[in-house]
Parts: C-alpha cells; structure tokens; sequence
C-alpha cells in the first residue's frame, strides 16, 4: 500500500531518493514514497493489480541502473519516450502514481526521474504534484563527490554521535572548498556561471519541457524548433558577456572536427551510481568515429561533417529537403523553427533520415571523446547529459557552431524596414538604470545560498543535511521609462528590454552586425500608454526572462490557478544571473529598449495566472500549451541583418539606448569565504 493525502486536489510531494543505489544502507520504501506537503489526511491505496507492470519492468528495466541515463543517446531517448506515453496513457491518478512507484525501483533512475517528471507536466490530472528540486534528487549532478562524501559523513557522526550533537539538526557544509581547477586553468574564470545550479537546472527544465522525440502532442510545441535557437543564442549571449566581464575571448565556435579540443573538463560529480565519477575530458583531446554496441550508436566523424553540409546546403539554397524529393522554403517566419527542429533534431522534424541527428551526436561525440568504442566501460561525460552540459566550456563551443549555422540563415533574410521597427506617434524618451547608488549602473555580488540535500543522499536514519554555495547576485533595481504618445486615446504597448557590450573582446568598437547578435533580453512587459508623457517605473525582479531560484528549484510545482500554465512555472533564466558580473570599474555595455505596438505584436489568448502563484518567464520557456506569446521572431529586432553600421543609425524614435556599466560592488576576484574579503554577501536559505 502506498499513502496519498485524501482529495485529488491536495498538493503532494514525491520523494525520489537514491537509496536503491547503495547496498550498505537501509532501504527506505518499496514503493514510490508519496508524502503529503500540506494535508495531514491520509488514505490508504492498495496498488491495484495492473497487467502491463511486469511487461513494463521487463522492458524498462533493460537498460541497467548503473548506466548514466542521457537523452542524447537515442536508446535511452526513445525508452524515455515510451515510459512517458506509458505513464500517461495510465487511466487515473492512482494508476498512475502505483504504477510509476512499482516501477521506480526497478529500472534506471535518470530514465524513471526523466519520464516520471515528463509525464507529470502533460497529465491534466497532475497540476498540484510537487516534485523536490532536482538538486535534491540527483545531488550528485549538481555538487561535488567530495562535498556530497563529506555530507553523508558529517551526517552519519551526527546521528552517531552523542545526544547534545543529536540536538544540532542540520549539518552544514560549503561548497567552495571543492573547485573543479586550479586558476592556472584559464577557463576556470567562468565556472561560477557555468557550474551554477540554478543554471543548470533551468537547462534541464527548458529540455524537459520540450523534449525532441516522443509523441507528437508533446513534442511540437508551438515554434519550439525556433525556441530551441533562441534559448541557446541567449545564453551564448549571456556567456560571452560574462567573458568580456572577466577580461576573456569570446568564446570560439567549433569548427574543425578532427582539430583537438584545447578544453578540459574535470566534472568531479560522480555518476548516479555512485560508484564512480563522471568521465573527464583532457585537454587537446581529438573526436573519433563512434561505435559503442552497448549503447547502440555507431556513426564517425565524418558523418557529423556530412550533416553539417547538408544542412549549410539547406541554408544557402534557403530551402529543405522533404522524403519526397520536393524542398520547402525556409521563409522569414518559420524558416527557423523548421531549421531548428532539423539541427537538434525534432523526430518529428522535415526529414530527419536525410539531416539525422547533428546536434545530439556532437554532443555525443565530445562525451565519449575519452572512449568512442566503449572499451574501458566509461560513460559519457557531463556534456553528454543536459543536466549536466553547461557546466563544461565545451559546450558553448558547440552551441557557438550551432548559433553560427542559424545565424547564417537569418543572414539570409532581409532587413527589416523602418515600419517593420517604428511605432507611429509614439516616442522612447528616456530610459534609466536606478538602483539605492550610481544611476545607470548595476551592482553585482557574491551571493551564498543553503539548500537541504538530505532526501537525495543515502543515510539512514535521515537528518537534514544543508549545502553552501555561492552564486553570482545582483542588487535589484528598476527601469525608469519615459515614453511620449500622440494617440489621443489608451494606447497598449509591449517594451522590450536588452543589454549588450559594448565593446568586442580585444577592446574594439563592434559594428551594429557583431553587436546585435550579443544582446540578450532582460525583461519584455506591456504597458497602457495614456496620451502625453507616461513615466514607467518596472522592477528587475518582475522580469519575464527570469524565475526565482526557489521557483526554478521546485522544478514541477503547479496549482490550480495556472493550470493553463504548468511546466512554464519552474522555466526561466536564473534571476540570480540576470545580470553580467562586471569588474571593478565598471565594465561597459549597452542598455537597449523599444516600445511597439501591443496589438499587432501579442497573441490574443486566454492565460489564467494568479500573481504571486507562479511568475511568467515566457521569454525563453514559452507558454505552455499554447502559443508562444510574442509573434515577432524571437530577438526581434536584433535577429535580422541591417544595413546600420552602428547601433545609433538603428535606432528610431520608439528605441533608446544608453551606456551602463555593471560593477562589483564586492571584489569579485575574492572567493566569499575569505576572511579578507569584505562582508556584505548575502545568505539565503531555501528548504
Ligand atoms: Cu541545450 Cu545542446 O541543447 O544542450
């Protein structure tokens, strides 16, 4: 029998631990433990006998529980697929809840957490299931093997040791104490941003929630092909002004296959077995032909170039090949979403025997780099696994390559013209950056958080057990927007918001082309205009690009009132790193906004949220289950070629720019457990 809080309406918790992975403890449930999160009322379910679980176990259970679960890998994302329709074609909550629990501990656990999760967002009947973090789940993705073997100690004497240290009920350990390199490793500049956890749980998120194989109910979401650009060009965006911020290069697209790649990475987190750590890649290490049996995949690298090409090809000629032999226009308006679903690639793409798979067998081919034919029985690294990948400098090479290949489409298409970018009768007066010091600056510094990570580590009995870590932070601030309209009535309007550099990475003015595919978007809002001047005042922390960490921890957590909108509420930028860290002068970039018209740019649909319940973040996650809100191309009006030389010969009077300048207000350079740093980091505390 299995516990569920009386009511289908009752939020519940799922617990997923790992206990099945280790031998020596005691196990905790045999069935998925179902914990009530508010209702204290219980009723008692005898799981109902249910024909297809030993036909399920035998089936899922095929791949084994030690193999790191990736959905790169095409068994795994196919068996993923199934179990997911599997647990959706579940006819009640109960069946579906009793049958996921007799399954959960007998097959892989990243492929259960990934279909389980999966199914929960597209089951109407599950809005109110709450899912812990994912950093609670699988700790060993997000912190490192020494931290978490620390953990368990630290926990372990606790409860071992005598009654006054039983009174102590948290165990609390830092991460800084575990850095994946040395500073002689120049990269190892960028690891707060790449290694931080909210940013890679906002990855594994936005994945999840459009997955590329599956049915098609779930996978073709509304321009998700285009999505998948856009959400990876931004945090390229993002990551290159992170660089420029820490006096680095842009980060340099791959190009070259057979070329070694200069990166290393040495994750040090170890796998979900527990028994080992994840692969590392050396540096200067070389690509070669894939064939690993285990895992079925089998293609070389010079397949990889082939689908390059057919895909240039594709771009140049401005159309894509059908099955058929017929080709299809890439057109300016849904040119990029069939593009993106051919170079992720979407199943249910145009043609996915002629363009395969380019994307996900880069990605697979850097993580078994260290053993192509599986011979030393290695897994793939954590760039082969999205809830892992950004954590590895290699992967923003990939994706520069696969930004580079959209670029050249939206190349291809024409500028847009001054009515496609004004916006009559209305003009963009002044836009200020304001926070409690300098205007027009924004302040960043180390912040440290604590989590609980006792549910997903292998102890017994538990204790909590608290991490802490440290991320980059910013002090809030507000826009302050002046905007005149000459329409004599209420006029709506959207502004959208974006910051870029100002200056390339070898300290050069950068011509409006280079410039405007390094903005990224802060914030997109609509707003009433009445007729004369309209002062806007809008909060960072309101961004649609952006969620709390808490909410993007949760991951899952629905409830009624946006039911129309579930899976959006744990997407979004982490708000923590909405804003580039800057230096200690200042470092410069460009603050951009434009005003258009809400009307013609807005999608009319109905979309029930409740303020407060669960933030918008559509910008980069969509609107679930219906259309993405914007009906300008995504990075509209940085996304197509101009013949500006400059950003001020772009500009028209609904647009503003103006230089700021992001500083820390801490030195950054100080690790924040120094005592000789200043004080001032904030610490706060989650679970
Ligand atoms: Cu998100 Cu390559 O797509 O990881």
């Amino acid at each position: 029998p299995i516990l569920i809080p009386k009511g289908e309406r009752n939020p519940i918790a799922f617990n997923v631990p790992n206990s099945y992975i280790s031998s020596n403890i005691q196990p905790f449930q045999d069935y998925l433990q179902i914990e009530a999160a508010q209702s204290t009322v219980y009723e008692t379910i005898e799981i109902q006998p249910n024909p297809d679980i030993e036909g399920a176990i035998k089936k899922f259970g095929t791949l084994p529980k030690t193999v790191t679960f990736s959905t790169f890998i095409p068994k795994h994302s196919k068996l993923a697929s199934e179990l997911t329709e599997f647990f959706i074609a579940q006819n009640t909550t109960t069946r579906f809840f009793t049958t996921a629990a007799a399954l959960r501990d007998n097959i892989n656990p990243g492929l259960f957490v990934h279909a389980f999760s999966q199914a929960v967002i597209h089951r109407s009947d599950c809005l109110n299931v709450k899912l812990p973090p994912l950093y609670e789940v699988f700790p060993e993705k997000f912190f490192s093997s020494a931290t978490l073997t620390n953990m368990k100690q630290t926990a372990m004497m606790l409860v071992n040791s005598g009654p006054s240290q039983r009174n102590l009920d948290k165990a609390f350990l830092d991460l800084e104490s575990n850095p994946t390199a040395s500073d002689r490793e120049p990269e190892h500049k960028l690891a707060y941003f790449r290694e931080d956890v909210g940013l890679n749980l906002h990855h594994w998120n936005w994945h999840l929630i459009n997955p590329f194989s599956g049915p098609k109910e779930i996978v073709n979401k509304d321009r998700r092909g285009e999505l998948f650009y856009y959400v990876h060009q931004q945090l390229l965006a993002r990551y290159n002004f992170e660089r420029l911020t820490n006096s680095m290069l842009f980060t340099e697209k791959i190009s070259d296959f057979k070329a070694p790649i200069k990166e290393g990475y040495f994750p040090k987190l170890f796998t979900n077995s527990a028994t080992k750590n994840w692969a590392s890649r050396a540096p200067y290490s070389v690509l070669k032909d894939i064939d690993r049996e285990a895992d079925e995949v089998i293609f070389e690298i010079r397949e990889l170039e082939e689908w390059r090409a057919r895909i240039m090809d594709t771009i140049y000629k401005g159309r894509a090949q059908k099955p058929d032999g017929t080709t299809q226009e890439l057109d300016a308006f849904e040119g990029i979403d069939i593009l993106g679903d051919i170079v992720e690639p979407n199943v249910h793409g145009i043609n996915l025997q002629y363009y395969n798979s380019f994307h996900n067998f880069l990605h697979l081919a850097i993580a078994w780099s260290h053993d192509p034919t599986g011979t030393h029985l290695e897994t793939v690294s954590t760039i082969g696994e999205t809830q892992t990948a950004m954590r590895d400098p290699v992967f923003y090479r990939i994706h520069g390559l696969i930004n580079f290949m959209f670029q050249q489409h939206k190349d291809t298409l024409p500028s847009y013209t001054t009515s496609d970018l004004e916006f009559k009768k209305i003009t963009l007066v002044n836009l200020e950056i304001v926070t409690d010091a300098k205007p027009n600056t924004f302040y960043t510094f180390w912040g440290k958080r604590q989590v609980d990570l006792s549910r997903g580590l292998d102890f017994f009995p538990r204790n909590p057990v608290s991490i802490q870590f440290k991320h980059l932070n910013h002090r809030n601030f507000s826009y302050y927007i002046k905007v005149n309209s000459d329409y004599s009535f209420p006029k709506k309007a959207l502004i959208r918001i974006f910051l870029g550099p100002k200056f390339g990475d070898t300290g050069e003015e950068l011509s409006f082309n280079r410039q405007r595919k390094l903005f990224f978007e802060l914030d997109k809002f609509d707003v009433t205009l009445k007729k004369g001047y309209n002062t806007i005042i809008r909060k960072s922390i309101d961004s649609t690009v952006t969620v709390p960490f808490a909410q993007s921890a949760k991951t899952l957590e629905y409830n009624e009132s946006t039911s129309n909108d579930p899976g959006r509420c744990g997407c979004g930028w982490p708000h923590h790193l909405l804003i580039p860290k800057g230096n200690q002068t200042g470092y410069p970039g460009v603050i951009f906004a434009m005003v258009s018209d809400y009307g013609s740019d807005i999608i009319s649909q109905t979309i029930r949220i409740q303020a407060g319940e669960c933030k918008t973040a559509a910008s980069y996650c969509g609107v679930f289950n219906k259309k993405y809100p914007d009906k300008r191309a995504m990075g509209y009006p940085f996304d197509r070629p101009s013949s500006a030389k400059t950003l001020s010969a772009f500009i028209v009077p609904n647009m503003y720019t103006r230089m700021i300048r992001s500083h820390c207000s801490y030195p950054c350079e100080c690790p924040a457990e120094s005592p000789l740093c200043p004080q001032g980091v904030s610490l706060i505390r989650d679970g």
